[in-house]
């Protein structure tokens, strides 16, 4: 039965097959890349039944997203085909490992025409959770009605919810980004920012500012990023820092923050009703503690989420146990 629910765009991606720029590569992988797809597939891989949905085009580009999904175990039932807009495609490079330059061509592409009459009651059904991102609002015309409004049905149904600004400065302006991911912070129970969206959304605070002004805009956690200095929480009056899980190189930033919010979502959820306060202040650290260690993880791909552990992995990594792996 499914108990996470994550809506959102994936695009089929392109990246240098050794490394590299795109313009001097003779040849380039293709995989799957998408905010919510990477936390549904590190959800899955942690042991979860997940369902994405989104909406793909009628080609090549949809079915290798579905049966990439479908063969990590991601429930993809509800997935709808668009006859006239195509999938969305991005490329990846790289000159350094670390944070690597992104192309999208998405524009008009399938997932950007979602909008509030799509939604259907069937999606939460039986449901806990519901995780969406700050992806959605920039695609299309209608895509912030969309995501609202879904938030809405969710909440209506009882799932609780979960949200990441993941702000992306390529797809819309500063100024309209602001405005519309403060919008949502009031509608989720759980805010999973970056300390430089943090800085994007409030200006400038103290670490410990942001978490509480966030709390009074409405959710009962906030878990922030904070790279190197691993991430802290907050609920209530309480305050919980988390070190980070140190990693030798960084191959590639993309996908880590998704890593972390499959992390921290899969250890929040064990709680049946994470959001009492007794749950709420046993959960939030361990959380944080398997959050840090599946986005560290993350980097140490290429590919947004072919990184993430299962739970057995994440288990002996947290305990330092010696992996037999021959
Ligand atoms: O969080 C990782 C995503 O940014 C990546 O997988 C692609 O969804 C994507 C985006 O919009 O950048």
């Amino acid at each position: 039965r499914t108990e996470i629910v994550t809506i959102g765009e994936s695009m089929v991606l392109f990246q240098p097959y050794t490394g590299g720029t795109i313009k001097y590569t003779p040849l380039l992988t293709k995989s799957v890349g998408g905010a919510e797809s990477n936390l549904a597939f590190g959800l899955s891989r942690l042991g979860r039944k997940v369902r994405w949905i989104s909406r793909i085009g009628d080609d090549p580009f949809g079915e290798l997203i579905l049966s990439t999904l479908a063969g990590e175990g991601v429930e993809v039932t509800h997935v709808e085909k668009d006859h006239e807009h195509p999938t969305a495609l991005y490329f990846k490079e790289a000159k350094t490992p670390g944070d690597p330059r992104v192309h999208y061509y998405r524009k008009h592409s399938a997932a950007s025409q979602l909008a509030p009459d799509h939604i259907k009651h069937e999606w939460f059904e039986k449901a806990r959770h519901l995780h969406v991102t700050g992806i959605t609002p920039a695609l299309g015309t209608h895509t912030f009605a969309f995501i609202k409004e879904a938030m809405e049905e969710a909440r209506e149904q009882g799932l609780t919810i979960s949200f990441d600004p993941n702000l992306r400065r390529k797809l819309w302006d500063e100024q309209t980004a602001r405005k519309i991911l403060l919008e949502l912070i009031p509608l989720c129970d759980v805010f999973l920012p970056g300390l430089e969206e943090a800085e994007f959304l409030l200006g400038e605070k103290t670490t410990v500012g942001y978490g509480e002004e966030f709390l009074r805009m409405g959710p009962s956690v906030v878990a922030m990023k904070l790279g190197e200095q691993g991430s802290i929480g907050f609920v209530g009056s309480h305050v919980f820092e988390q070190p980070a899980y140190h990693v030798d190189q960084v191959v590639d930033t993309v996908g880590a923050g998704d890593a972390y919010a499959a992390g921290f979502l899969d250890e929040w959820l064990e709680e049946d009703k994470p959001l009492n306060d007794e749950a709420l202040i046993t959960s939030i650290p361990r959380a944080l503690k398997q959050a840090n260690v599946t986005g560290a993880l993350a980097t140490q791909f290429p590919g947004d989420w072919e990184g993430a552990p299962t739970k057995d992995e994440v288990r002996q990594l947290m305990n330092k146990e010696h992996l037999v792996t021959r």
